[in-house]
């Protein structure tokens, strides 16, 4: 585990499955339709258990057209994980949203941590958005995942540990590079 000062919150970096962390909440890596899919997407679906899917069913009635936006972000329980919530993020694709990928991705942790703080959930834990199947590269996407985390945590009480759990080393090591030069 990697660990780094942002003012009063700590951010780790470490290896390993999203569907096993112990925070309050974890973030997803979903798509504008919130069916589920294959990633850190399935795998949370498969381990959170079928209640997932028809939570989002619900709240899909409330977005317009039945889609969340790229960039936007949506809470449901957490049911088997166990995390007591999911923070369901879509990321950009990349080859699609050209010059916009890098706001919308940080609109994605920007949105989670503004759900954080408004619920009062003390910690998150962040896959690498967007760097799977949307094909983001994993050293651009870092350090603009961890500077939005920066950004958006501002000077609130919440969540005060944010814990990215990266799926592989190379991964790992891009998050590490970029906390590196940010953060010491
Ligand atoms: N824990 C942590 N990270 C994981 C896990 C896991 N269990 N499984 C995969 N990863 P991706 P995207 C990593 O493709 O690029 C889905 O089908 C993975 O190695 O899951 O945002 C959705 O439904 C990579 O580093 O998400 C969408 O259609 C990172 O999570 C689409 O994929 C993100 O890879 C979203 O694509």
């Amino acid at each position: 585990m990697h660990r780094y000062a942002l003012g009063e919150a700590s951010l780790e970096l470490c290896c390993g499955d999203i569907t096993e962390a112990d925070t309050v909440a974890i973030a997803n890596a979903a798509n504008a339709m919130l069916m589920g899919g294959g990633g850190v997407d399935g795998a949370i679906h498969r381990a959170a258990g079928p209640e997932l899917a028809k939570a989002l069913i619900e709240l899909k009635r409330d977005l317009p057209g039945g889609v969340l936006e790229t960039g936007g972000a949506v809470i449901t329980p957490g049911f088997l994980l166990p995390a007591k919530w999911v923070i369901h993020c879509v990321g950009p694709i990349f080859e699609r949203e050209g010059d916009s990928a890098a706001k919308l991705l940080a609109r994605c942790y920007a949105k989670a941590l503004e759900l954080c703080r408004r619920r009062e959930l003390e910690s998150i834990a962040f896959p690498s958005i967007s760097t799977g199947v949307y094909g983001y590269p994993v050293n651009l996407a870092a350090p603009v995942a961890l500077e939005a985390v920066r950004r958006g945590l501002g000077d609130g009480a919440f969540p005060r540990r944010i814990r990215f759990v990266l799926f592989d080393d190379a991964t790992l090591e891009a998050y590490r590079t970029a906390a590196d030069a940010l953060f010491r």
